[in-house]
């Protein structure tokens, strides 16, 4: 085949991906949707990025940047389009942000032309990712994302140990970013979200704080902190409002997701725990709420998970994981965003009514087998009382 054909075929065959249909599954708890196809994978990433066309050039027609994965996208409705803002990681294992849209939400996604420039504060970041975006009520869009770099205290041998910090950047059109300092905290600090409104007229944060890169330590939960100037961001006073839990789903650590969502029950919010088994490190996906009046108050808990990975979800690159820093609001709908095992992107679409319905329904977690036995006992005997009254 001839070089300009075997381009041509390249590009014929993503134009047929990225058009490819994406449908529901029909086996669900009621709750929320799974759809079939992931919605961005490394195959996604546009040919432009990856060839050199030029047959003078790159006569073999081989690939000369290769990417591994697309993951932990933020998202935002942006001029009527469906946003995710993608975690895409090199075969170099440096991830970027790379925004994609899609008329509806769950399929099309295409790239932009560009990857996202997002400007460097010193020359010492190694990798950035996992991006929450917050339209925030003082009419910027903002990212905060991790900022990862080699501690500066690692013996000369060890290359592996790092340092988490909150980078964060504001915009008004998702192109042009403006780097402000990164957050100033007194631990690692990952999984990093600006809430969407003022409180008390101050930003504020949910934070994690972590006394290592892997490990919560004597550290860990979601924080609350309210932040004076997010131009000079620094965490002053911080408090744990969802802890960290033994033998629970997040027994290990947790983090924030997306922004959270305002319904007129409260604030709804997505994280992930962690635990640890046989297997490593397992990521469930779970949502709870807050009161509308002072976000930083806890007023439910489902117990267990939301979601956990599922068939070919189970395998990746960090196999065991879903995480999930993105979702779309849009009219009582709920588009959630989320990776699987570190290696591709979908899409689970809910509503507002069946989220919040399953925050306040759902038993919370008892912490001990025998409270687990009651609450199935007491629907057991709710259930029967029901079917006696209506004569079953
Ligand atoms: O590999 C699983 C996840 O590990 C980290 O999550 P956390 O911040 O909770 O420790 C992140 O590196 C995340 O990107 C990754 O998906």
């Amino acid at each position: 085949m001839n070089p300009k054909n075997q381009i041509q075929q390249l590009i014929t065959i993503q134009e047929k991906l990225l058009a490819a249909p994406n449908f529901p599954i029909k086996k669900s708890n009621g709750v929320f949707t799974r759809y079939k196809n992931p919605i961005l994978t490394h195959e996604h990433v546009p040919i432009a990025w990856r060839y050199d066309l030029n047959p003078v050039t790159n006569p073999l027609q081989m690939e000369r940047i290769g990417c591994n994965s697309t993951m932990n996208a933020g998202a935002i409705k942006w001029k009527d389009k469906f946003l995710v803002m993608a975690r895409v990681e090199g075969v170099d294992r440096k991830s970027f942000f790379a925004v994609a849209e899609s008329p509806n939400g769950i399929d099309n996604f295409r790239f932009w032309d560009y990857p996202v420039i997002m400007p460097e504060n010193d020359d010492q970041e190694t990798n950035l990712y996992d991006i929450r975006l917050t339209a925030h009520e003082d009419g910027y869009v903002y990212g905060i994302f991790c900022v990862e770099k080699r501690d500066p205290n690692a013996e000369p041998g060890d290359l592996s140990s790092a340092i988490a910090s909150a980078g964060i950047a504001r915009t008004k059109d998702l192109i042009r970013w403006d780097r402000l300092p990164d957050l100033k905290a007194h631990s690692q600090q990952r999984n990093v979200v600006l809430h969407p409104e003022f409180v008390h007229g101050k930003y504020a944060l949910y934070t994690r704080p972590q006394d290592g890169f892997i490990v919560a330590g004597n550290g860990g939960g979601i924080g609350w902190s309210l932040i004076d100037d997010i131009c000079h961001a620094e965490i002053k006073e911080e408090k744990i409002i969802n802890q960290r839990y033994y033998h629970t789903i997040k027994e290990m650590k947790n983090g924030e997701g997306p922004q959270p969502i305002k319904t007129d029950k409260g604030w709804l919010h997505l994280a992930h725990g962690v635990r640890s088994c046989a297997a490593g490190l397992r990521y469930v996906l779970y949502l709870y709420m807050t009161a509308l009046e002072d976000p930083s108050v806890p007023i439910a808990e489902p117990g267990g998970y939301f979601m956990a990975s599922v068939e070919e979800e189970r395998v990746g690159d960090v196999s065991n994981v879903l995480f999930a820093n993105g979702w779309i609001a849009d009219d009582g709908r709920v588009f959630i965003y989320y990776a699987s095992s570190d290696t591709r992107l979908h899409v689970a679409t809910s509503t507002i009514k069946q989220l919040v319905d399953y925050c306040m329904n759902t038993p919370k977690d008892g912490l001990r087998s025998s409270a687990s036995v009651r609450q199935i006992i007491q629907l057991i005997d709710k259930n029967k009382a029901f079917l006696k009254a209506t004569n079953h």
